[in-house]
């Protein structure tokens, strides 16, 4: 099972600034959790991060045929992007929506997500682990 794990703007920078909301971890220090998680649920992963959102889509549409799931966490581009919702209609890959921080409590602008229309499930406020929970979902979701 091939899942591929698209982060978008300023994921790099967690850990470096606002740790209140987004939790001390680091950018790599996720990396490595991704890459345990990958070995203990014996799935395939591959992430992919940009702060750019023609190369989100991109890879969205490369993943068609490649990829059996996609966790997306399309940070600011969650509340802006029709364009990351179309790419994940397009490709028809079942996609798990995470965030790190539980936006449902935070400002007004953050309370829509285009992205999340087209995920089949929506993982918020769980901090990293939000991502293993996700990938748990899929492997779950796409055996049965
Ligand atoms: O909670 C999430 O995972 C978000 O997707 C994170 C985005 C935010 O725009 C979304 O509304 C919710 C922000 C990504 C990280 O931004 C940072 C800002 C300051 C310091 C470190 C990271």
């Amino acid at each position: 099972m091939k899942i591929l794990i698209l982060n978008g703007p300023n994921i790099n920078m967690l850990g470096i600034r606002e740790p209140n909301i987004y939790g001390s971890q680091s950018y790599t220090e996720l990396l490595r959790l991704l890459e345990q998680w990958a070995q203990d649920l014996e799935i395939e992963l591959v992430h992919f991060q940009s702060n750019h959102e023609g190369a989100l889509v991109d890879e969205i549409q490369a993943a068609h045929g490649i990829f059996d799931g996609i966790v997306i966490n399309p940070a600011a581009y969650t509340h802006t992007s029709v364009a990351i919702l179309d790419a994940l209609k397009a490709v028809g890959i079942p996609a798990v929506e995470v965030h790190i921080s539980d936006i449902s409590k935070r400002e007004s602008f953050r309370q829509i997500s285009y992205a999340g229309m087209a995920c089949v499930h929506s993982i918020i406020g769980q901090g990293l682990d939000g991502y293993r929970q996700a990938i748990v979902f899929l492997k779950d979701y796409l055996s049965n």
